[in-house]
C-alpha cells in the first residue's frame, strides 16, 4: 500500500533558474575603464556596415539597441563612448561566471557567453532555496566579477527566462506556482518563443495581442495562423513546458603551469613552487565541489623536453595536502632520475574529476580520501583567500619560494 501511495505523488517540482548578464559586453569595457562610468558605451562593428551588438542601459536611453546600425546608434547618441569588441576578454569573464554557477549545481546550460540554465533542485537541500541560492549567485558575481546579473526563477525553463528579463538590471523575479497565469496573462505575444514578426500581427488581427488573450482563445482560432504548432504554442502560453536542463560537460581536468624566469635546480625551491600550483589547483576543484582521483605533474627542461608524471588514488580528493603529497612524490621521483637538470617550467594538474556538493563530503562515507580535519582547513584558506583576493595564504607545508611571484 505504502508503495503505492508513494508512486502516486504527483513528481515534485523542479526549480530552475535562468541567469542572464546585463548589458554583458559593455558592462565588461565599463569595469576594464572605469573612466567610462556614467557614460553611455555602445559596443559593435564601427566600419561602415556595423552593428550594435550591445549598449549599456545609459546608451539604451537615447534609443540604442542590439543589432540596430552603427551609424543610426552615433546619430541618436553622439557622446557615446564606441568600440569594437573585445571577444577573449569577454570569454574570459564568461568563464569565470560559468565557473560560479556549477558550483551551485552540476546541472548548467549555456545558451551564450552571458546566458545559462541552472537546475538547482538538488541543490536545495545543501544551499537553501532556490532564491537564496539566486541571491547568493547574484552576491557571488558582483563580488569575484564585478559584474552583475539577472535571475529569473520557476519551475520550468520558459517561465524562468521571462522572470530573468523582467526587472534588469540586477533583477530577481519569482514566479511562484500557484502565480503562473497572472504572470502570464498580461505579457505581449512577442515574447512567445517562436512567434516572429510575421506571425504577430496574424495574431494582432485576431485580438490577441497577450499569453491570456491567446490562452482564452483556444485552439480552434488561432489554428490558421499557427498551424501544427498550435498545441505548442497554447502550452506555453500557459506556463507548460518540461523541457529538461541539459548540462554540457565542463571541464574533465585542471591545471596550473609557471615558466620560470631563470632556471630552478634547487629542489627545495621546486617543491615551493609546487605547492603553489597544488594551492590554486586545490582551490578551484573545491571552488566547483569536484574532487580529482589523478595527480599529473609536468616538468620542462632548459632544452624543451617534457616530462609528465602522473598517479591516480583510490579515492577522490580535493585537499591540497592530499594532492600536494602525491604531487611532491612524482617531482621527487622524477629529481632522483635527473638529478641535474634544470627545471625551465613546472605545472601540475588533475584529472579524473567527479562532481560532489561540499557538505554532502562531510555527510557521508568512505569515497573520499580526505581527513575532515583537512577539509576544514582547506575551507579556512579558501574562505580567507576569497575575501582578500588572490591565494595570499597558503598551507604551512614548504618553505621558502625564491621571490615572489604574485
Ligand atoms: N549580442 C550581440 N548581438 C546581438 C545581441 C547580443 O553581439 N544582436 C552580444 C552582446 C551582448 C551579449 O551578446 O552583450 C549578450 O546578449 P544579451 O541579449 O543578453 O544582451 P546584453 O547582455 O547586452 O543586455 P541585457 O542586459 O538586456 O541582457
Ligand atoms: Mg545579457
Amino acid at each position: 500500500m505504502q508503495s503505492s501511495s508513494e508512486t502516486m505523488k504527483a513528481p515534485p517540482h523542479r526549480s530552475i533558474l535562468h541567469v542572464d548578464m546585463d548589458a554583458f559586453y559593455a558592462s565588461v569595457e565599463l569595469l576594464d575603464n572605469p573612466a567610462l562610468a556614467g557614460k553611455p558605451v555602445i559596443v559593435g562593428g564601427l566600419g561602415s556596415r556595423g552593428v550594435v551588438a550591445t549598449a549599456n542601459y545609459a546608451a539604451r536611453k537615447f534609443g540604442v539597441h542590439s543589432a540596430m546600425p552603427m551609424g543610426q546608434a552615433r546619430r541618436l547618441c553622439p557622446h557615446g563612448h564606441f568600440q569594437p569588441p573585445r571577444m577573449a576578454r569577454y570569454r574570459e569573464l564568461s568563464s569565470q561566471v560559468f565557473e560560479i554557477f556549477r558550483r551551485f549545481t552540476p546541472l548548467v546550460e549555456g545558451l551564450s557567453l552571458d546566458e545559462a540554465f541552472l537546475d538547482v533542485s538538488a541543490s536545495v537541500r545543501l544551499f537553501g532555496t532556490a532564491i537564496e541560492i539566486s541571491t547568493k549567485l547574484k552576491t557571488q558575481i558582483r563580488l569575484e566579477t564585478g559584474l552583475t546579473a539577472s535571475v529569473g526563477v520557476a519551475h520550468n525553463k520558459f517561465l524562468a527566462k521571462l522572470a530573468s528579463d523582467l526587472q534588469k538590471p540586477d533583477g530577481l523575479v519569482v514566479v511562484p506556482v500557484n502565480r503562473v497565469t497572472s504572470f502570464l496573462d498580461p505579457m505581449p505575444i512577442k515574447r512567445l518563443w517562436g512567434v516572429g514578426p510575421k506571425t504577430q500581427p496574424r495574431l494582432q488581427a485576431l485580438g490577441i495581442l497577450t499569453f491570456g488573450q491567446l490562452r482564452k482563445a483556444g485552439a480552434d482560432i488561432v489554428r490558421p495562423v499557427l498551424g501544427n504548432r498550435t498545441e505548442h504554442f497554447l502550452k506555453l502560453a500557459a506556463g507548460e513546458d518540461d523541457r529538461a536542463v541539459i548540462a554540457e560537460h565542463p571541464d574533465k581536468s585542471i591545471s596550473h603551469e609557471i615558466t620560470f624566469d631563470q632556471d630552478l635546480f634547487d629542489t627545495d625551491e621546486l617543491l615551493a613552487e609546487l605547492q603553489h600550483l597544488v594551492e590554486a589547483v586545490g582551490q578551484r576543484l573545491r571552488a566547483r565541489h569536484s574532487l580529482a582521483v589523478t595527480v599529473s605533474v609536468k616538468i620542462r627542461d632548459a632544452s624543451f623536453r617534457t616530462f609528465t608524471r602522473s598517479r591516480s588514488m583510490p579515492a577522490g580528493s580535493n585537499s591540497t595536502m592530499t594532492l600536494y603529497r602525491l604531487a611532491r612524490a612524482l617531482l621527487l621521483v622524477w629529481r632522483k632520475e635527473n638529478l641535474t637538470t634544470p627545471v625551465r617550467l613546472l605545472g601540475m594538474g588533475v584529472s579524473g574529476l567527479e562532481h560532489r556538493f561540499a557538505n554532502e563530503a562531510l555527510m557521508d562515507s568512505g569515497d573520499q580520501a580526505d581527513l575532515p580535519a583537512q577539509q576544514r582547513l582547506d575551507k579556512l584558506l579558501d574562505t580567507i583567500n576569497q575575501r582578500y583576493g588572490d591565494a595570499k595564504i597558503v598551507h604551512a607545508m614548504t618553505l621558502r619560494r625564491r621571490r615572489d611571484r604574485s
